[in-house]
């Protein structure tokens, strides 16, 4: 058993013992332990059989953890996880999944009306079954129904970065088998989507069949879906599926490009192709008229041969890039390391993990030169949000650090503000006008109607103080919509006004998305890619903030944060006026 099918046990015993109302610190304990053991660089296995060490001295890891890491080791079981498994059956976990459902009410259901599937409890749904029981209204009824159809995504999809750490997992095994001379993952995966409906692999390998054996021997394996000459297909823990396609090295290029799709952008390939008397499919590119290859062996010549220069993965939509790539105007897609400042960021001054200090040295060792302290405002009681007093306790406090970053790094005074269920600003404009750096976000009284919601965003963005919008459209993937706003209108005024739109680089964020930043670039609208950190490692999601970018066509000139912090602070003046 490997580190990563230790940690999925340990999430899944949490997700369990949450589903059961069990007390949080310990369920934050499996949480913690799991990311540990994922995280770790050397197996858990090794260190267990070590006599000379143990497992409870490694950070995240208590004494029931490596006892229970040990029982796993040495059984492949774990008691509890199978007697909870029986508790709880898969279908209770995934209704309490469904936003406006929770897990009380979940079991209500699944007992009244005995469902074993999501497609049952649509079903039941659909049939006004649900609204009929005790405790229902016919808006519940309506509301699962809405629900019901991001879980069943939710289901089925996952995180780009949950897929990137998949690929790493089975890259790693991968490069042991000596069969294998080329491996490039391809796919959405490689297109940087959101989410990743399945992997795909291709190798080059100078025996498939121990290339397929190689990948049949992952550890987390639970099941060969299909196995032919060149394709295999698997399922990694509890779902997931990992597609494998063997090809010839004169190939590689074609199928490279035709299994990166998008499907889309492959259809129009195949039109151009055409329309030079060429045919292209997975085994190159070839004449009509006598059948003989012209490229296939990298995706370089593939797209020369219908006279294109090559197209980035994140571009491959059939959005725009075909038209780029013909006017030889495809744009220089930003990098991580562009990024300079990171200007969305919390503290323990509020539901942050870590000092100002730390978060001032974490992002210096991230290359960043500039970043903004960015806590909540006092309507988010929960994190024990700032009111002013205790904001211009910051300031001061911040003012006392300054001089220990001198050129290093500078630290702007900044606030996550909230915008209020009123349309006012959670804090006073004076209070505002003394920051460097005002975010401004929608937290509650997100299902308010259209109208509402857009008009409280339009006036945060008139606002004088407010210098950037986060997450502007609050959306969290496979779990919550968007709220409903108008983004034409927010992106008019935002364009008006000078204020930034911040691309929220959360993997479960990502808000701005793709279609949203081409929109914004077009209009000129600044983008500020933030981590919105509430930990030092939370700052190393701005990888995934790089890649939605990217997918949205943005260069380095198209992102505030990428400038030196004396061109970024024009940006920021020139909105203040
Ligand atoms: P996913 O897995 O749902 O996140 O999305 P993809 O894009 O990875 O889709 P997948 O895994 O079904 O197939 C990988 C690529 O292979 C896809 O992007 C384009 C190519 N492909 C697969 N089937 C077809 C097809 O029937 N026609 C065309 N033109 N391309 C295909
Ligand atoms: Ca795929
Ligand atoms: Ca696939
Ligand atoms: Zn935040």
């Amino acid at each position: 058993m490997d580190n990563s099918a230790i940690a999925n046990i340990f999430d899944e015993l949490a997700e369990l013992l949450e589903f059961k109302g069990e007390n949080p610190f310990r369920i934050r304990a499996y949480t913690q332990g799991a990311k540990a053991i994922r995280e770790l660089d050397e197996s858990v296995a090794d260190i267990v059989a070590d006599p000379d060490r143990k497992l409870s001295d490694l950070a995240g890891i208590g004494k029931t953890l490596a006892e229970k890491t040990e029982t796993l080791l040495a059984t492949g079981k774990l008691p509890q996880l199978e007697k909870l498994r029986e508790e709880v059956p898969e279908v209770m976990m995934q209704m309490a999944r469904i936003p406006g459902l929770g897990a009380k009410k979940a079991a209500k259901l699944q007992q009244a009306l005995d469902i074993d599937s999501l497609a049952d409890l649509r079903a039941a749904c659909e049939a006004g079954s649900v609204a009929k029981l005790k405790g229902f209204a016919a808006k519940t009824e309506q509301a699962i129904l809405e629900g019901l159809a991001i879980a069943e995504q939710a289901a089925e999809r996952i995180y780009w970065s949950t897929g990137n750490e998949l690929a790493a997992a089975i890259g790693r095994h991968m490069k042991a088998c000596p069969a294998i001379e080329t491996m490039q993952w391809a796919g959405s995966y490689r297109r940087g989507r959101e989410t990743i409906g399945d992997l795909d692999l291709l190798v080059v390998a100078s025996d498939r069949d121990a290339a397929m054996d190689h990948l049949e021997s992952y550890p987390d394996r639970s099941q060969t879906i299909g196995r032919g000459e060149t394709k295999i297909s698997i399922r990694v823990g509890k779902a997931f599926q990992v597609d494998m396609r063997c090809v010839e090295a004169n190939q590689f290029g074609a199928a490279l490009q035709y299994f990166t799709g998008s499907q889309a952008h492959n259809i129009h390939t195949r039109r151009l192709a055409k329309e030079n008397g060429l045919k292209i499919n997975e085994y190159g590119v070839f004449k009509i008229d006598d059948d003989s290859q012209v490229a296939g062996a990298s995706e370089e010549d593939v797209y020369a041969a219908i006279g294109l220069p090559w197209i980035a993965p994140e571009l491959r939509e059939d959005r725009n890039e075909f038209k780029l790539a013909q006017q030889d105007a495809l744009p220089e897609l930003i990098q991580l390391g562009d990024i300079r400042g990171d200007l969305h960021m919390h503290t323990t001054a509020t539901d942050g993990q870590n000092t100002i200090r730390e978060m001032a040295d974490a992002a210096i060792a991230r290359g960043m030169k500039y970043i903004a302290i960015t806590d909540h405002s006092k309507r988010v009681s929960m994190a024990m949000g700032l009111d002013a007093a205790r904001l211009r306790e910051q300031w001061s406090m911040i003012d006392e650090i300054r001089p220990e970053y001198d050129d290093r790094l500078v630290i702007l005074k900044g606030i996550e503000c909230d915008i209020l269920e009123s349309g006012e600003m959670d804090l006073d404009d004076d209070v505002l006008a003394e920051s460097d750096w005002v975010l401004a976000s929608v937290h509650y009284g997100q299902r308010q109607s259209r109208e509402k919601i857009t008009a409280r965003i339009l006036s945060a963005i008139e606002n004088p103080y407010v210098t950037c919008i986060a997450h502007p459209t609050g959306r969290l993937l496979n779990r919550r919509p968007p709220y409903d706003v108008d983004i034409d209108a927010v992106m008019k005024a935002a364009a008006a006004n000078g204020t930034m739109l911040e691309l929220n680089a959360n993997p479960a964020r990502l808000d701005l998305n793709d279609v949203h930043l081409a929109a914004a670039k077009k209009m000129g609208i600044p983008i500020v890619i933030s981590t919105d950190a509430h930990t030092i490692d939370g700052m190393d999601v701005m990888q995934y903030g790089i890649k939605q970018a990217r997918r949205g066509g943005l260069t380095p000139t198209d992102v505030a944060n990428t400038g030196t912090f004396q061109q970024f602070q024009q940006l920021a003046a020139a909105k203040r006026g």
